[in-house]
């Protein structure tokens, strides 16, 4: 099991929940002090993940690229891969597949959440989850030139109407027909919507290839609710080996979450 913290680089997205922010080198030193084994990044547009910096920080802090977001499309140019424009939904597959790419160098898959974005009064649910699925295995084709799965994020109803949970999202995959999109575990969203985390966790089995770790209250692991010991029992018992990547609010600050996670991770998985 390797542990994983995350640095946004998206002005538009303060507040949200992220643990480092705006400064790459400062996050990766900080990660690296701590022991993290890597760093997830949520970088405003591809350009910036394709800038030789970010393996220059790689290497000099001794830490991997755990995953990369792509979110920023949504966030920053309101770009969605389910749109009723035809070429709103080519800019996000463009967005995506870029960011794929320059996170394929590193060994990272892209994470495809917010971009996912809802059914309306527009676009009706059998059709955005038909759009959504022809980008899914186009985008996972690109990923696997990589060597990576692409990683598909369920999210809780008020973020999305299309897939919410493990169960739905594991025979969604399968109705694609496709082996290279896997599922993102984020355990903020499943305490809202699953009847039980760690029997979501058991559903989503082998398509978990990358966990969110968070508390209930979206803050780092151990300063919520949720009662981890099950959840991680649950992951051993279906053999995950991913990354836990800390993807929660820099409460009460940056560095005082980085490390209740590490403790947190530490404490649960030995
Ligand atoms: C992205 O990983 C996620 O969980 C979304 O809720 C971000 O808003
Ligand atoms: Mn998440």
């Amino acid at each position: 099991m390797k542990s994983a913290v995350t640095i946004s680089l998206v002005t538009e997205a303060a507040g949200g929940p992220f643990v480092f922010w705006h400064d790459l080198e400062a996050g990766m030193r900080q990660a690296a002090e701590l022991g993290f084994d890597a760093v997830e990044i949520f970088a405003p547009a591809p350009e910036v993940l394709n800038d030789p910096v970010i393996g220059s920080l790689l290497t000099k802090y001794k830490l991997r690229l755990a995953a990369v977001g792509t979110g920023a499309g949504w966030v920053k140019h309101k770009l969605a891969l389910t749109s009723p424009d035809a070429a709103i939904r080519a800019k996000a597959r463009d967005f995506i597949r870029d960011i794929v790419n320059a996170g394929g160098r590193y060994g990272a898959p892209a994470i495809i959440g917010s971009m996912q974005g809802r059914w309306a009064d527009t676009i009706d649910k059998p059709t955005a989850l038909k759009l959504l699925g022809e980008s899914l295995i186009e985008l996972g084709d690109a990923a696997s030139k990589h060597g990576v799965p692409l990683i598909y994020e369920p999210l809780n109803r008020y973020e999305t109407n299309l897939i919410t949970t493990m169960a739905d999202g594991v025979s969604y995959l399968q109705s694609l027909g496709t082996s290279n999109v896997k599922l993102l575990a984020d355990l903020f969203h499943m305490n809202i919507e699953e009847v039980n985390v760690a029997d979501g966790l058991r559903a989503g089995g082998a398509f978990i290839s990358h966990v969110h770790f968070v508390d209930s209250n979206r803050r780092a692991v151990g300063s919520g609710h949720t009662d981890f010991a099950p959840i991680m029992q649950a992951l051993r018992d279906i053999g995950y080996s991913g990354y836990f990547s800390a993807e929660c609010f820099a409460y009460p600050d940056s560095f005082e979450a980085a490390r209740l996670t590490i403790e947190g991770f530490r404490r649960l998985t030995k």
